[in-house]
């Protein structure tokens, strides 16, 4: 790939050597993987698989354990970002002795919390500490020993992907859209891999760089959804963002890489849509009946046929008809290396 085409992408190339090595690194253990399960043997990937925070007897031990501790004195606050569930987001600079200092997010826990509530909140920690990956948001540190309590993360300089895109409607060429859901396909091909379900993948719970570079985020919620205003209760009394999720998942809490990947064909459907609201003022109710009618969201306005396609693919009511993340991400790899496949747009199949 040459450089234009790389920044045209919004990426940059050292990402893309990244991606190659990854891709096959990963295809090598894929291989084994299927060998291994082929022959009898219990399936074991190579590939580190993720420890779940509430399987630890005492939860702080899962947080020592995979988030470093930061001296309160390396961190400098700048300004107010936003409000999480557990107290405010800031946006500041880490400054660890001998090193440059970087930009970083901090969420801190409001005083006056139970300890259920620092051990919710630091469960996010846990589990983002577990990964590294150039597209899932990286954790620096906790800072656990003094008040307040804070998770400081990498600085993502566009925030949330759906604001960022309803801001610049229209503004990017449809390659730098797959390069966007590229990345977010490389994060989850990753966190599947590892054995992780997300549960709660939504434009919204990713973030952009400054160069366009799209991260997975927002961990603590695969449990409980509480932070999410999407989330609603369902009639089983588990709070689930309706639009954004699988109707296994949603009938009887069947949450997999699967249904995961019926998020992301909403989210592709997000991103070609500039941040639409999936079923735009349908109710939750609605949507869910619909669903199960066979009704699935059209194309966006622009969007080319392949792409939607692919949409329809990931929400097939059989989830195990859906692709894998690792088959999105080739399909999405052939397309940028052949964007001839882009050009036939939805609309122009219509007229
Ligand atoms: O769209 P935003 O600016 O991006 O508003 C939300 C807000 O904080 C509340 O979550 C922003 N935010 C969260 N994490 C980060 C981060 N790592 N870098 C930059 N902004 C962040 C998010």
């Amino acid at each position: 790939m040459n450089e234009t085409f790389i920044a045209l992408l919004g990426i940059c190339s050292w990402d893309v050597l990244l991606c190659q090595g990854y891709i096959k690194a990963r295809m090598k253990s894929e291989e084994k993987r299927r060998t291994r399960f082929h022959s009898g043997h219990v399936p074991f990937s190579g590939i580190k698989t993720y420890v779940d925070p509430d399987t630890y007897e005492d939860p702080t031990q899962a947080v020592e354990e995979f988030a470093k501790e930061i001296d309160p004195s390396y961190i400098c606050i700048e300004r107010v970002i936003g409000a999480g569930e557990f107290g405010e987001v800031c946006s500041g600079r880490l400054r660890k002795p001998g090193r440059m200092g970087i930009a970083v997010a901090i969420k801190t826990l409001k005083g006056g919390y139970m300890d259920q509530q620092r051990r919710d909140f630091l469960r996010e920690a846990s589990i983002m500490g577990q990964f590294n990956n150039p597209n899932i948001i990286r954790l620096e540190g906790v800072v656990t020993k003094s008040r307040p309590v804070m998770i400081v993360v990498e600085y993502m300089e566009n925030g949330a992907l759906d604001s960022f895109l309803r801001t610049r409607d229209g503004q990017f060429t449809v390659l730098q859209l797959v390069g966007m859901l590229r990345g977010i396909a490389v994060g989850m091909t990753y966190l599947s891999d590892m054995g992780y379900v997300h549960r709660d993948l939504a434009a919204r719970n990713i973030l952009v760089d400054e160069n366009l570079v799209c991260k997975v985020s927002d961990f603590g919620m695969s449990r409980v959804l509480e932070d999410d205003s999407e989330a609603a209760y369902t009639a089983t009394g588990g709070k689930i963002p309706i639009r954004w999720t699988a109707p296994e998942a949603i009938a009887y809490g069947k949450f997999s890489s699967a249904s995961d990947v019926w998020s992301y064909g909403i989210v592709m459907w997000e991103v070609m849509s500039y941040g639409e609201r999936p079923y735009w003022e349908m109710s939750n109710q609605d949507v869910i009946l619909s669903i199960e009618e066979g009704y699935r969201l059209p194309a966006p306005m622009g969007c080319p046929v392949t792409l939607h396609q692919l949409m329809l693919h990931s929400w097939q009511k059989e989830s195990n008809q859906r692709p894998r993340f690792n088959d999105v991400l080739s399909f999405l790899d052939k397309l940028i290396i052949n964007p001839s496949g882009l050009l036939t747009l939805v609309n122009d199949v219509q007229r």
